[in-house]
């Protein structure tokens, strides 16, 4: 509210003082000998070397912003193709700054070069077939180069081998959590539809396939380092997208239809908390953290508690009021911390029985309709078996 009253006052003020510059200008007619609308020499020498001012400008800030900022990006990738996405991305970027710094100078020297002059007057130039090739086809040519290198790097990415040994995890999404669910020792995920989602059974589960007695649901993505996952993507609701950004991954999660995404991790957890890099990135957080802190407790609240790197499950597509909290913690495990972590975990079919066992306290406060719900879970309980 206050930043708005803010805003308000300098939009008021701005018009104010433009009002009183017109107030201004007003007073000065027929005071100076040179009241005409016309540009004079001296104008338009000063205009000329306004735009060298811009063009320093532009190159300091974008000087500034590189050494001020450049520490905020994502660094050293966590999976096996994340150094093919970096590569992309460091070439487009490599390429984008050289045009610039190139076409920007040409474009605020010309500018000055042919300012106005008194009793000057343009040239007509109706074209230059010559130039126009050169800054037609160079273009053309860099870009089909950059676009075919993107598309062969996204054909590596995304070709999943058929007889690969990979492990194989659905991630659901739906306003505002995401749930992974793990196809267990058969490695094959159950089907699973919208229409079978009741109490326990959380992501819809068809309870009935034989693919599906051994999947587990679970609210914290854990997957093995060196292996790689096959992820299949389900939405529940509306369209979601499951951001991985440390792996380079990412891939819409539709209502509807199911999409893929498969990388290998590289680094655990662990692992990832030790390089250099993320040991600074942790250290420059919780100075300001600290900070933070001291300010809190002065006020007589809690302190907030350091922070620890964690590899996250984001969802990147606008999807509602809560979906800048849309996240799950991933953790990268060494290949026998995975097992024992998954081993004691129980299977959707085992937690809706548990459920649909539970004492009849409640049936029974609901009265007379308990009779056809209950009928209604033995139904399920024998479809199940
Ligand atoms: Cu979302």
């Amino acid at each position: 509210m206050t930043s708005l009253l803010v805003i308000i006052v300098l939009v008021l003020l701005a018009v104010a003082l433009w009002q009183l510059t017109k107030i201004f200008d007003l007073t000065q007619v027929g005071s100076s000998s040179d009241s005409s609308e016309v540009a004079t020499d001296n104008d338009n020498n000063i205009q000329g070397y306004l735009m060298f001012g811009f063009l320093a400008f532009i190159y300091i800030f974008t000087i500034y912003g590189l050494f001020k900022w450049g520490n905020l990006v994502l660094h050293t990738p966590a999976s096996a193709h994340g150094a093919e996405v970096d590569n992309l991305m460091n070439i487009t970027w490599v390429l984008i700054f050289t045009v610039q710094a190139i076409t920007q100078v040409l474009v605020h020297y010309f500018a000055f070069k042919y300012r106005g002059k008194q009793g000057q007057k343009a040239l007509y130039f109706a074209d230059n077939n010559k130039l126009e090739a050169i800054w037609s086809i160079i273009p053309a040519v860099v870009l089909a180069g950059l676009i075919l290198y993107g598309l062969y790097a996204w054909t590596n990415i995304m070709f999943v081998d058929e007889d690969e040994d990979t492990v194989v995890i659905e991630l659901y999404a739906q306003q505002f959590n995401w749930k992974a669910r793990y196809s267990g020792a058969d490695n094959v995920l159950g089907k699973a539809n919208v229409r079978y989602i009741e109490g326990a059974n959380a992501v819809g589960v068809d309870l009935s396939d034989p693919y599906a007695q051994d999947d587990v649901v679970v609210t914290e993505l854990h997957i093995p380092v060196g292996k790689k996952i096959l992820f299949k993507m389900r939405s529940q609701d509306v369209l979601h997208s499951a951001y991985m950004p440390h792996f380079r991954a990412q891939m819409n999660c539709v209502p509807g239809m199911v999409t893929q995404f498969a990388f290998e991790p590289i680094y655990t957890t662990a692992q990832y908390r030790e390089l250099p890099f993320m040991v600074e990135k942790v250290a420059n957080i919780n100075a300001l953290r600290a900070k933070k802190s001291a300010e809190l407790v002065a006020k007589g609240e809690p302190a907030l508690d350091p922070y620890t790197f964690d590899y996250l499950l984001l969802c990147n597509k606008i999807c509602g009021a809560s979906h800048y909290n849309m996240q799950m913690k991933i953790i990268v495990d060494t290949p026998e911390d995975y097992k024992a972590w998954l081993k004691d975990k129980a299977t959707v079919v085992n937690e809706v029985k548990a459920a649909l066992a539970e004492p009849a306290s409640t049936d029974a406060a609901v009265g007379s309709d308990s009779a056809a719900v209950k009928g209604d879970k033995e139904v399920a309980v024998t479809a199940m078996k």
